[in-house]
């Protein structure tokens, strides 16, 4: 069979619906009601009934919105932004939509006249926990600020039907159950089969010579999936605009399965329904590491294909075949990686499908796109095996060799002779297995390449692509990250939503450079106690959270002391592991003397292959439950891992917070954005030199945050002789901390487990140099401590972290993005 669907006339697609006038929608009460009685039939009146009445209510209160702002978009020609991510981390969405409709009110008085809270309501919905961490909640943040700065953005994804594990922890170990989302389920999206798209696998390609001469390459005897739209609405900050984040589900096509039905084979063609729907089965939970996995190049080409072939159709409805015009209306940002085959395909579908040479077509592609970097880390650098490019995709192999041969006509030009020049900087990289170098087929069609933090770009155009930043400076730029004010500070803190506002207005939430007016009132008794009020309730609200899951008592008069993101080596969850070991020797040697009650808090998941990562989750389980046992510690000190770490979870931590740990080994933390929400919210940080942490030591200034251990460059210096061993003997508080480990005392039932944490801890070669800042990091607890015991001190330099946490709005880093990248307005 010949691939179907080869040219997509403008006759197919559906023309924008003309609407009738009607009745205008609803009031949130009339249409609660409605929903109740007759949209769902229950007649049990459970708390989950209520959540997706309420649920169905408030986005009817959106529709009229979300068709005018496509309607008007296209009317006014205003440039589309695709932000195309593997990954959108958006977690619940009930609140969020009610704060930026300003419906809150009017929700709570409603449901008073049914006797059940809002807050039991919100807490029925599923987090759609479609991403891994900080480069799927940058997305969904993202798209917030997208929204509310009014820019015509459309977020591309795919809708996992199992989003990140629900992590368990038993006996102390990590076990990943599936995150069935969408079982109840999912009153926000809404399917859109007008908008299928047919997406090619497998197959040969072959060429042919058409009547006028002209050579074209056909891809044929493919195997068809059609990708269905899913879209779910993502309403501004009160100001009437609705985007769209469209999430892509794979379905056997029609086609495919009459073939195989009508060789008389039924369960093969059902069978074969299987195998496409597995496309968009599950996330992928690796957060720093590529596996390789087949599945997972053809998720990537799955949306990939689906997004831009939605892209062209709707040019094509709009402007007709002529594409000239197409990039001045168009931006295609890559969220890392994930989605680059998109280079290779957009090629694909100018040149083969609607038949551009080759030049213009490439003209239009690397006008159109854009990548954003968020990794140094070499093994998260994507490289795909040519072979399975070869077997899966085969006409896309063909398109990535072309783009390579001329792209190393120019470097050949500016180094001429330099053949090794032309290896290192080859998309491909030549060896027994060759591969295909993602990063560097996005860097080649990209006009704007971005790093996440002034560090982290600096790092890259200096390392890792250096080679590129010589050839094509003008590329490369940075945006630092930004976390959403709305769901980080005035959704997820009302208390300090409220006392802000109380003296500022509420201006500040879309223009968060306003928090810097709460300096004025770092002597103001009266406010400086009221934010001490705040955060104690909002302590409370956390305590209850630890106390649920944990089942250990946080004291609120205690100082929270919190780290919760991805498990991993670089971010030294252990480091701080190591050093709630260190006070704990302290109380039990009777050492308290100046000693500052703490409970420390340690969540995050653990990628299920990563065995080291999943170990240090056991040592903080074991840990935590010697700690919480031994009756001395309880005035002193408290320890606890909180099970499914998720963005529902940070709603309750960050504002609850006193200390955020932002720990990495400096120059391996692209940016962190975790460490921005709890900025946010008025806690101090602990960070090293690393990411994003550097600016936010430049804006709140030395005085207020806690800075240690080595810089980016001392730990590259370091390298190659690093002697751990040293820092150990040279410390009394870590070889205490070492001998206490070695000696089993953590793990009496099951001798052994750690011994790979301690070799690693104590392996010259150890590439986080743990031992290395122990010292300097115990010294800055120390500080720490002192600052805590002078809670007018404290709260002054909480204030003041909150006002200075204004850069880290998402908004400013996405008008930094519109003007410098996507030149959109
Ligand atoms: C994070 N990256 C960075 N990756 O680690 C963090 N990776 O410093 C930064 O703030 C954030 O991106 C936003 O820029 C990730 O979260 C992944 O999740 C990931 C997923 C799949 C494959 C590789």
């Amino acid at each position: 069979t010949v691939a179907k669907g080869k040219r997509t006339a403008a006759s197919n697609v559906a023309k924008l619906p003309v609407h009738e006038p009607c009745e205008p929608c609803d009031s949130l009460k009339a249409a609660f009601a409605r929903q109740l009685r007759y949209d769902l039939c229950w007649d049990q009146q459970n708390a989950d009934a209520m959540f997706h009445a309420l649920a169905l209510s408030v986005k009817e209160q959106l529709l009229d919105n979300w068709r005018d702002t496509r309607k008007q978009d296209v009317l006014q020609h205003k440039k589309h932004v695709s932000y195309l991510s593997l990954e959108f981390l958006m977690g619940r969405a009930l609140g969020n939509a009610l704060l930026n409709l300003e419906l809150t009110d009017e929700c709570c008085a409603v449901l008073q006249e049914y006797a059940v809270n809002l807050e039991t309501l919100e807490q029925q919905e599923h987090d759609a926990g479609l991403g891994n961490g900080g480069l799927g909640r940058l997305a969904a943040c993202f798209l917030d600020s997208c929204s509310t700065l009014g820019l015509n953005v459309t977020g591309y994804g795919i809708r996992y039907e199992y989003g990140m594990f629900v992590q368990k922890i038993i006996d102390g170990y990590q076990i990943e159950q599936p995150d069935r989302w969408l079982r109840d389920g999912n009153p926000w999206e809404v399917r859109v089969p007008e908008h299928n798209v047919t997406v090619h696998f497998f197959g040969h390609t072959q060429s042919y010579v058409d009547l006028k001469g002209r050579r074209h390459m056909l891809w044929l005897d493919t195997q068809d999936v059609m990708a269905v739209a899913y879209d779910v609405p993502v309403p501004g900050y009160r100001n009437g605009r609705v985007n769209t984040l469209r999430l892509w589900k794979a379905e056997a096509t029609n086609e495919f399965d009459l073939a195989e039905f009508n060789q008389g084979d039924y369960t093969e063609a059902v069978a074969a329904k299987n195998q496409a729907e597995q496309i968009t089965m599950v996330l992928y939970p690796n957060d720093s590491s590529e596996n390789g996995k087949e599945l997972r190049l053809r998720q990537q080409y799955f949306l990939s294909s689906a997004s831009l072939q939605d892209l062209l159709r709707n040019w094509v409805q709009q402007h007709g075949m002529d594409f000239t015009e197409f990039p001045k209306y168009n931006a295609i940002q890559l969220n890392d990686t994930h989605p680059a085959i998109a280079v290779p395909e957009l090629m694909r579908l100018l040149v083969d499908v609607y038949e551009l040479e080759w030049n213009p077509a490439w003209n239009i592609v690397s006008r159109c796109i854009a990548y954003t970097n968020h990794t140094l880390l070499p093994e998260a650098l994507e490289r795909w095996p040519v072979r399975m490019f070869a077997h899966m995709l085969p006409r896309i192999l063909e398109i990535v060799y072309e783009i390579n041969a001329r792209y190393l006509d120019e470097v050949a030009h500016r180094w001429p002779g330099d053949v090794s020049k032309l290896r290192d900087m080859s998309i491909i990289e030549e060896g027994p297995e060759p591969n295909i170098r993602m990063a560097y087929l996005a860097i080649v069609a990209s006009f704007s390449v971005n790093g996440v933090a002034a560090l982290h770009t600096q790092l890259l155009t200096s390392g890792l692509f250096r080679n590129f930043h010589d050839l094509w400076p003008h590329k490369f730029n940075n945006r630092t990250n930004g976390v959403t004010p709305r769901r980080w500070l005035a959704y997820c803190n009302p208390g300090l939503n409220q006392l802000i506002s109380s003296r500022l207005g509420h201006d500040w939430v879309t223009d968060l450079s306003k928090l810097s007016a709460l300096n004025a009132f770092t002597a103001d008794s009266s406010f400086v106690n009221d934010w001490r009020k705040v955060k104690q309730e909002n302590k409370q609200a956390l305590a209850e959270l630890v106390a649920e899951r944990c089942h250990v008592e946080f004291d609120t008069t205690m100082l929270f002391d919190v780290q919760v993101k991805r498990i991993h080596e670089y971010k030294r969850q252990l480091l701080n592991i190591l050093h709630v070991i260190h006070l704990y020797q302290r109380v039990i040697s009777g050492d308290t003397q100046g000693m500052q009650p703490r409970c420390v808090l340690i969540g995050g998941k653990a990628a299920p292959g990563y065995a080291i990562a999943k170990l240090i989750i056991k040592l903080a389980n074991n840990v935590a439950h010697m700690i919480n046992g031994d009756h001395r510690a309880k005035p002193w000190l408290r320890f606890a891992f909180l099970p499914d770490y998720n963005v529902s979870a940070m709603e309750t931590i960050c504002p609850g917070t006193d200390l955020s740990e932002q720990i990495s080994t400096a120059g391996k933390e692209a940016s962190g954005t975790g460490n921005m929400k709890f900025m946010m919210n008025g806690a101090l940080t602990l960070g090293t030199l690393d990411g994003a942490n550097i600016e936010m030591l430049e804006e709140v200034g030395e005085d207020n945050f806690f800075l240690f251990g080595l810089n980016a460059q001392s730990v590259e210096e370091l390298r190659g002789h690093y002697r751990p061993w040293e820092y150990v003997a040279a410390s009394e508080a870590l070889s205490g901390v070492m001998s206490l480990l070695k000696s089993g005392h953590f793990n009496l039932q099951e001798p052994g487990i750690f011994t790979p944490i301690i070799d690693a801890i104590e392996s010259p070669t150890d590439p986080w140099m743990l031992a290395a800042d122990f010292e300097s990091l115990r010294l800055a607890q120390l500080e720490v401590a002192k600052a805590y015991q002078d809670w007018q001190r404290w709260t002054a330099m909480s204030i003041r972290n909150t006002a200075a946490s204004g850069r880290f709005s998402s908004d400013v880093t996405i008008a930094g993005y519109r003007d410098h990248i996507w030149k959109a307005r």
